[in-house]
């Protein structure tokens, strides 16, 4: 294969994944039109993108003034790598200096708007590593079988990969206190599951997944989640979800979480 074809190949591939819907809609769209004024937090983040929905979750919770930028982190802009040299949403700048990685900054906007409530991780030192176990789970366990089941492509590997996946919301859904995971606090574990909780139709219209076929609970407890209104707040319309999803389901996204889900790595 020549270099110039290589090249030119390469440069579709990459086309589907520059090619979203260039802002937020619904619901989300309002918010983002609330957060235009600069503030000490810049938040950078993708409409669409679940990680990035994490910490915008957390700052919706929090009630932390923030100025909300969107970006295509697929189109790799000069300036947004300067920010987060991994080129990932979502990411922030505060007093001019930046972090990112979804779960540092929920971490960050907790300890630093201490005097904003409500707190998203317990103060008891035990209980806050408690909290951090269940985040873990959900990161190593949760999210990667999700992820691979909707990427799976033969039968085989779709019906494995349900069987994760059901088997990690299982135990999930067996520790949850209630009405939220850690009980009557909203937490960071709730908060870091939701963006793959409220998308979960997507598994249910195309991968044979239920939340009865979780279980009773769990259904409960999705559908308390789903109402929360820093859930609702940050929600864009189905159909721009739906379509995204599409390259998933075909294995063609070729952003580094479709390429390392594919590779069978850990994600980014
Ligand atoms: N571990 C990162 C993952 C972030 C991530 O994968 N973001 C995606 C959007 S959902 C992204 O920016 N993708 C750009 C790319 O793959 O090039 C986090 O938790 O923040």
């Amino acid at each position: 294969m020549s270099r110039a074809y290589l090249c030119t190949f390469r440069t579709a591939m990459s086309i589907p994944d520059a090619q979203i819907h260039p802002v937020a809609t619904g619901r989300a769209a309002e918010t983002v039109t609330q957060h235009q004024e600069p503030q000490a937090v810049t938040y950078y983040a993708g409409w669409f993108c679940p990680f990035a929905n994490r910490s915008w979750i957390a700052l919706e919770e929090k009630g932390i003034p923030y100025q909300y930028k969107e970006i295509n982190p697929y189109t790799k802009d000069k300036h947004f790598l300067e920010i987060n040299p991994k080129g990932l949403v979502p990411a922030i700048e505060y007093k001019g200096r930046a972090l990112y990685e979804s779960l540092v900054l929920c971490e960050f906007l907790e300890d630093a708007y201490p005097n904003h409530t409500p707190h998203l991780l317990p103060t008891d030192p035990f209980e806050r590593g408690y909290a951090r176990l269940w985040i873990d789970f959900v990161c190593k366990s949760a999210v990667p079988s999700i992820q691979r089941l909707v990427q799976a492509q033969e039968p085989d590997k779709q019906r494995a990969a349900l069987e994760d996946t059901l088997k990690a919301l299982r135990t999930f859904t067996e520790n949850i206190k209630g009405p939220w995971f850690l009980g009557e606090q909203f937490s960071l574990v709730d908060i870091v599951l939701a963006p793959w909780i409220i998308r979960d139709y997507i598994m249910e219209n195309h991968r044979g997944y239920s939340r009865e076929a979780v279980g009773a609970s769990w259904k409960e407890y999705a559908e308390r989640l789903e109402k929360r209104e820093s859930v609702l707040k940050t929600q864009s319309d189905e159909e721009h979800y739906v379509q995204i999803y599409q390259r998933y389901l075909r294995d063609e996204a070729q952003s580094e979480l479709a390429k390392a889900i594919r590779a069978g790595r850990p994600i980014p």
